[in-house]
């Protein structure tokens, strides 16, 4: 591996490895094609709306592959319990043909543009977490070296039992382990503080437990074509330099990713300051923390902040999420340039909230609508990775550029 470079996110793709050549290389070159994800509630009974790449269900009940199996789009089924009903779908949308196919453990869709890929491996095939997570980032490693989509933008881990076991035993640090093996980053010892390999560029990630087995690691991802920009936070130190006490492998992710579009993909986020977990006991201190911690990505990525929200609504849950979905957005004060391609569906912020207890939803989702004008958020039941934290937020935010002023889609 080159000093200074990642095979996961390298830092220029051009004659660095062989890849397939792109069908288009003419988008390569041209305007960036925009990432577009919404959270959606679909009728189980249907199939899959048009044009999707990806979808993500989340539920313990298999709601996707059965029903949904004639799109072509790879169908993730995340066993998280959703805190409210009915719980929306993750849709990514295509742009363009999408191709679907397997290699070994590897699923996948792809247009041609982005790629989205899932591993699932049943834990009892390995001898244990660090194993099975070594087996995963090593097909992960393998697939993305192939890869026409060599830029990693995004993973997601979803594991059983994340806080079990004790010290450098605890499952969410084997697991650390594990992925840094798999992906070829030397062993333990030389990772701790993410120094001695010169690697700082990693893809946003979340890592998150389930809380009912399910007996399975579950990463999946979204690469592409165009390389995105790793963010970090300055109030945070970088996860993958975090000190020896939070475990023998640092976790290797950036707290966020530029995406070539301009949508800024955000890392699962907790209340975490420098490297020491906040507010051990209080989660609507969490919640400000992360809050914190989230503005100040926002402002790396140069991004201004959504305009608070000063009234409170009195719609139910279901009604934001159909206005939403209507395309109504009072509350936003722009448009934004990817409206023009969206078919009718406002580029929003997108907003994931992990939380450890359900019973503490009704305060963290009244704080949050605080900040966000016009979030679409999914509440998730799932742990985090450190025990003491009760909270874990990722998000998708659109990239915000104002529309001509005298545009008359402006005026609202
Ligand atoms: C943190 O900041 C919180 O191990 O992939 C967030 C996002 C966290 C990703 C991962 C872990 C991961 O350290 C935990």
């Amino acid at each position: 591996m080159r000093e200074g470079s990642s095979l996961l996110f390298p830092e220029d793709s051009s004659g660095e490895r062989p890849v397939q050549r792109p069908t288009h290389e003419a988008h390569d070159r041209g305007q960036p094609v925009p990432i577009q994800v919404e959270y959606r509630i679909l009728d189980p009974r249907a199939p899959l709306p048009p044009n999707i790449l990806a979808a993500v269900h989340f539920g313990p009940q298999s709601l996707g592959a059965a029903l949904h199996g004639a799109s072509p789009a790879l169908e993730i089924e995340v066993g998280l319990l959703p805190l409210r009903q009915p719980a929306p779908t993750e849709l990514w949308f295509s742009h363009g043909p999408v191709r679907s196919g397997r290699d070994g453990i590897v699923r996948y869709a792809c247009d041609d543009h982005f790629l989205f890929a899932l591993i699932e491996e049943p834990e009892d095939a390995y001898p244990g977490i660090c194993a099975a997570g070594e087996a995963v980032y090593a097909a992960l490693k393998r697939f993305q070296e192939q890869s026409a989509f060599p830029h990693l933008l995004r993973i997601w881990n979803y594991l059983d039992a994340i806080n079990e076991g004790t010290g450098d035993m605890e499952r969410y640090r084997q697991f650390c382990v594990g992925r840094a093996c798999g992906l070829g980053l030397g062993d333990g010892a030389n990772l701790a503080g993410g120094s001695a390999t010169g690697l700082r560029r990693y893809p946003a990630a979340t890592g998150i437990g389930h809380q009912r087995r399910t007996h399975h690691v579950q990463v999946f991802w979204l690469a592409a074509r165009q390389p995105g920009t790793a963010i970090e936070n300055p109030r945070q130190v970088s996860a993958y330099r975090y000190p020896r006490i939070h475990g023998p492998v640092s976790p290797h992710f950036s707290r966020a990713t530029l995406a070539a579009d301009g949508t800024l993909l955000v890392s699962g986020t907790a209340s975490i300051v420098g490297h020491t977990s906040r507010h051990h006991d209080d989660v609507l201190a969490q919640a400000e923390e992360i809050l914190r911690n989230l503005a100040e990505l926002r402002g790396q990525a140069s991004i201004p902040a959504p305009v608070p929200v000063h009234a409170e609504t009195s719609q139910t849950e279901t009604n934001q999420v159909e206005t939403q979905q209507a395309g109504v957005n009072h509350a936003a004060p722009i448009r934004t340039a990817s409206d023009d391609i969206s078919g009718g569906h406002p580029a929003r912020d997108l907003m994931k909230v992990y939380l450890r207890d359900p019973a503490l939803l009704a305060p963290v989702a009244a704080r949050l609508r605080r900040s966000w004008p016009d979030p679409q958020i999914l509440f998730l039941a799932g742990d985090i990775c450190r025990r003491e934290l009760l909270l874990e937020i990722e998000g998708i935010q659109p990239l915000r550029q104002p529309l001509p002023a005298a545009d008359p889609r402006t005026i609202t």
